[in-house]
Order: C-alpha cells, then structure tokens, then sequence
C-alpha cells in the first residue's frame, strides 16, 4: 500500500529551537512568554517560546504585533554561536544510532536506522534515547517523529510537537492520510493548497485518489509527486553527508619488475594522470606527494614530500613523485609503485559553483520555508543578503557542513 521500499525513519525537531536554548542559557527566562529577535532596526520574531504562543506570538510578526498579542513578552537577541554550538552536538548524538544522519536544517534532522534499530532496542527506544541525551546534554526538549519515510516521519514530528514521540507504521498511514489537510504536508505551501482547493482537492485522501490526467493538467510532471504525497509516498532517501576524502592515490603492480629509470617514469607518469584526473574530477586539489615503493622481494617503503603549492595537476603530481624518486638509492628490481595526493582542500577554482549553488538553494529552501509556512510574511531576495560580520540571525538552513548567516530583517 504504501512504499515498496518502507524504510525506518527518524525525524528530530527541536522545540521552539532558539527559544528553547535561550532559556536553558538563561533560568531566569524559563516557564516565560520569549521572542527570539534579531539584532536589526526592523527586526521580526525568528521563534517564540512555547509559553508566548499560547497568547498567538508567531514566526515572523514583528516586534509591534508581538508585544501587542502578549505584552509581558520577552524579547532576547539571538545569539548565533549558541545555536550552532547546539546543533554540531546534536548531530553526535545522532550519529550514535546510525551512519545514515541528514542534518537538514537548524533544528530538524532524519536518521535512517532500518538496518541499525534492532541493536538499539527498536526505533522508538532509539526516539526515547535520543530525546534523553538531547535533554541531559543542551537541556532542551525535542519531537521525534518515525514512519517509513521522510515526508511521513516530518508529518508526524509536526503532529506530535511539543516533546512528543510517535511511530506510524506501514499499516496506519491510509487511515492518517484520509482526512490529513493537504496544507498539513511537508513541501505543500499556501500556494499548492490553494490550487488544489479549484480542484475541489482538500484532504490527502482526496488527493491521492485524485486522477492522475487531472493533476498533470495543472501541476505538470510535479502532479504525480503531489498524487504519490496524498498517498504519503515519498521516495527521497536520508541524504548523509559524504564522507570527506583525506588522500587520493593509485598504485600498480608492474606486469614485471623493472629497474630501468625510463620504465619507472612512465609508470609514474601514468599513476600521476590518474590521481590528477580523479582529483580533478571530485574537485579536490593537495599539497603532498607520496611516492610508494616495493622491491620485488616485497619490501616496501614510502617517501613523502610537501609542495609549494596545493595542485591537481597531473604535472606537478609527477614532478614531485620524480623528485622523490630522485633521493632514492635502488637496491633492487621494483615490483610496485604507488602515488597519492593528501593534504586535500577543495578546489578553489571549482568551489565558487559548488559554493554559489549552494548557497543558492540554502537560500531558497530559507524563502520557500518561511513564505510556504508563515504566509503573512513575506520574504523576497532584497532581504536575504548572507553576510558574515553583520548581526544577521543564523539561517533555518545552517549546518554544521557549512555556516551561512542569512539577514533576516
Ligand atoms: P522551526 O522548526 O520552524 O520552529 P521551532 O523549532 O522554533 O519550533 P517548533 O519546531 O517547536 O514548532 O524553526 C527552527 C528554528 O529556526 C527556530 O527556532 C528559529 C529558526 N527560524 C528562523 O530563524 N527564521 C524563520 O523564519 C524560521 C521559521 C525559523
Ligand atoms: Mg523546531
């Protein structure tokens, strides 16, 4: 009925993030109504504490609208270094139940543990661990939501909030979809609902029985993702962080031993090409040269050195495993070579489009995460300068992979 692939996964939500860690910062702010603020002129509420909801205080009010719903609120200026500190914490946590982590924003993360659960007690013993470390480590409260996958198990964080903890299984989503608001689903914003309300389409169930001819009419090939959605199928899998390379090299066993410099060149000169190009093409550029030697009665050694300058370039690679070479007295035939590159950085020369789009789509999904969810507040590219040194608070969209500062005004 629901995935083929039903997987086991975990979606953490802080509560009332910022808010949350500023009051466990400061306990003179605990059980109060608080507003987390940037630092601007025409700053707005970034989160409200759970206390300051109850009178109506909102994601994106300004301070005027805020103070007029709750007059005893508090205001507090964010403080970046606190919630970031927070989250790289958090995803050690995670990392103890499963390989498969996805930081996805600030304050939310999945966890695929479907190969993992059963050395930990289950998914929701994993849920109750987590939601307990988190308590004991940052003092604050979470949600955990699991399902079969990513859009289920964000669904369910979302209806279990505050410091909730649920599983649905395979079993029970038909009945959780039925009468489910469309609006209620992740990546559905006012827009889509609004569409699909014309359609006369206001429940999932609807949806997902809703023809397919119909809502590729309208959505175009984005319609059967909205179709599948109604019926919460997702097929996105737990993005994990790639592990980062810490050397690239490629060695050879040479068909014969051989002694003779030229012969020895030429090998070096292809094991260079292929740790250049392999470099090259993950972007990566390094600094140091290791030459590896095996001597037909298989002794083996290595010599490393240090460029001037970080370097893919097949070229320089071999330069420096020829220099290498040169301080080496040959005792005997050889039987193996290897080359590598370590000391990696990213290479600069492609980071600005990796970097660029990046940022671009952090920034997006920012926009879209704010204008989907908070209608009333409007956010447009004017506003969203990412700029280091300004006391702009920390995008929704930060990571522990890569800190980004969005200006929210
Ligand atoms: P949310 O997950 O939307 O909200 P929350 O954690 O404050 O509350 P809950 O999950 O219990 O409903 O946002 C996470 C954090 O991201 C939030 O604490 C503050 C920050 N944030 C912004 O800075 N700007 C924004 O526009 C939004 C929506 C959130
Ligand atoms: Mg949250």
């Amino acid at each position: 009925m629901v995935n083929i692939m039903s997987r086991i996964i975990l979606c953490i939500d802080m509560d009332a993030f910022f808010a949350s860690v500023e009051q466990k910062a400061n306990p003179r702010l605990r059980g109060k109504a608080i507003g987390v603020i940037g630092s601007g002129a025409r700053t707005v509420i970034t989160t409200a504490s759970y206390e300051a909801r109850k009178f109506g205080v909102k994601t994106g009010m300004n301070i005027w609208e805020a103070k007029k719903a709750c007059p005893h609120l508090i205001l507090v200026i964010a403080n970046n270094a606190r919630y970031t500190h927070t989250c790289k914490g958090l995803e050690e946590i995670y990392s103890r139940f499963t390989p498969d982590v996805e930081i996805y924003s600030i304050d939310e993360a999945f966890l695929d543990v479907t190969a993992t659960h059963h050395l930990f007690g289950g998914p929701e013993e994993i849920g109750r661990s987590i939601k307990r470390s988190i308590k004991e480590a940052f003092g604050i409260n979470c949600t955990v939501g699991i399902a079969p996958n990513i859009l289920l198990a964000k669904l369910v964080s979302d209806i279990a909030k505050p410091d909730g903890l649920r599983w649905i299984k395979p079993e029970d989503v038909e009945g959780l979809m039925e009468d489910l608001p469309v609006k209620e689903l992740w990546g559905i914003g006012a827009k889509i609902t609004e569409r699909l309300a014309v359609l006369g389409i206001r429940t999932c169930g609807e949806l997902g029985r809703a023809p397919s001819s119909l809502l590729r009419s309208k959505f175009g090939i984005y319609g059967e993702t909205l179709k599948a959605m109604g019926k919460g199928i997702c097929s996105r899998h737990v993005q994990a962080k790639p592990e980062d390379a810490r050397s690239i090299g490629h060695s050879m066993t040479l068909p014969r031993d051989i002694r003779e410099r030229k012969e020895i060149e030429a090998y070096l000169f292809k094991l260079s090409e292929m740790v250049g190009r392999r470099a090259r093409k993950h972007g990566y550029m390094g600094k140091t040269i290791v030459l590896v030697i095996r001597y037909a009665d298989f002794e083996t050694f290595s010599r490393q050195s240090m460029l001037l300058d970080f370097t893919n370039d097949t070229h320089d690679v071999y330069e420096g495993a020829i220099t290498l070479l040169n301080g080496i007295h040959l005792k005997d035939k050889i039987r193996l070579l290897g080359v590598s590159l370590s000391t990696l950085i990213h290479d600069p020369h492609q980071l600005p489009l990796i970097e660029e789009e990046r940022k671009r789509k952090a920034v997006l999904r920012a926009m879209d995460y704010v204008n989907d969810r908070y209608g009333e507040f409007k956010l447009t590219w004017g506003s969203y300068i990412a700029r280091e040194r300004e006391a702009g608070v920390i995008s929704p969209s930060w990571k522990p992979s890569g800190v980004k500062s969005v200006h929210l005004k």
